[in-house]
């Protein structure tokens, strides 16, 4: 037996026609299809805003966490245990915003877990304030003069050593399945930044918007995602060309793999002795 696309299938997603996170639900059932994982074998755990629905539109082990906080969930789970698919989910606000302090030391540990991160540069949910990745001069209820600079994620993600670090487009949805699939192959942490249109409450980064100005890193012959100098210029360009696909691998051992306690058998099947237990805590105290 294997995987199909109705193994998956959750409930009516409730997004306005036409958002870009269709494309990205598409993308990653696709994605865990070719991948032939089962709904059992994976967790999706999501924060608060639409991309943080994401998970109740698929039929699968979710746990729907707080604003920002999807990223420490994420990692508990796959420490608990390793067998398990984990996925966080996030919109740019949760993630990079009230969740940034979360994902920059879990890139930095290298948690095997793969983070999408749902952009649309703006606080959807909440109805269209600027986020971090707004564009500067951005003009929204909560910046009438504009927004101030936004980060660059992928920047941020390079400079903080994450094991595999990439870009995708929701209104491209098979090639997002391609980078999805890369990104749960992955053994450390996989950011995933998925440009997101949301035709509600953002006019101005359109599909079109990003469609003129977006190109893929594979066709350019001479890049070489191991080249951390290279990737960080790739990651700091944004304007008239932004490029999507892989932009970083940096490959090293995971935190999992790290800690001998985890290396043969998952902390969730490891027998539980409460008196090794209290002793070492009261060695602690
Ligand atoms: C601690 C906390 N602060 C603020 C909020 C209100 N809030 C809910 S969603 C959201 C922004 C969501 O934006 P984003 O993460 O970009 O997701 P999107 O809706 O755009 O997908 C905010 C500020 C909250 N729920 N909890
Ligand atoms: S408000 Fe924007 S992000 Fe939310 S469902 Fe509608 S189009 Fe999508
Ligand atoms: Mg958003």
């Amino acid at each position: 037996m294997t995987v199909t696309l109705n193994d998956y299938v959750g409930l009516q997603p409730a997004w306005c026609p036409g958002c870009g996170n269709f494309g990205i639900l598409t993308a990653l059932k696709k994605a865990l299809v070719e991948l032939d994982i089962y709904p059992h074998q994976l967790v999706i755990v999501s924060g608060i805003g639409q991309a943080g629905k994401l998970p109740h539109y698929l039929k699968c082990n979710t746990f729907n966490s707080l604003h920002g906080r999807p990223v420490p969930v994420a990692a508990g789970i796959k420490m608990a245990n390793r067998e398990l698919h984990v996925i966080a989910v996030s919109g740019d606000g949760d993630g990079y915003g009230e969740g940034g302090n979360h994902w920059l030391h879990a890139m930095r540990r290298n948690h095997d877990i793969t983070y999408l991160v749902h952009n649309n540069q703006v606080y959807a949910l909440t109805r269209g304030q600027a986020s971090p990745t707004s564009d500067t001069g951005y003009i929204t209820g909560t910046t009438p003069q504009g927004a101030p600079q936004p980060v660059h994620p992928l920047a941020i993600a390079v400079a903080a050593g994450a094991s595999f670090v990439a870009r995708g487009f929701a209104g491209d949805s098979d090639h997002l399945a391609g980078l999805i699939k890369l990104a749960l192959q992955n053994r450390g942490f996989s950011l995933l930044d998925i440009l997101q249109p949301c035709v509600s409450f953002n006019h101005i980064n359109t599909y079109d918007w990003y469609k003129k100005r977006v190109y893929k890193l594979e066709e350019e012959r001479d890049y070489n995602p191991v080249d951390a100098t290279a990737a960080f210029e790739k990651a700091l360009q944004w304007g008239d060309r932004i490029p999507i696909g892989v932009l970083y691998i940096n490959k090293r051992p995971s935190i999992e793999d790290s800690f001998a306690a985890l290396k043969h058998t998952p902390l969730v099947l490891q027998k539980h002795d409460p008196v090794k237990v209290n002793g070492l805590i009261n060695k602690a105290l």
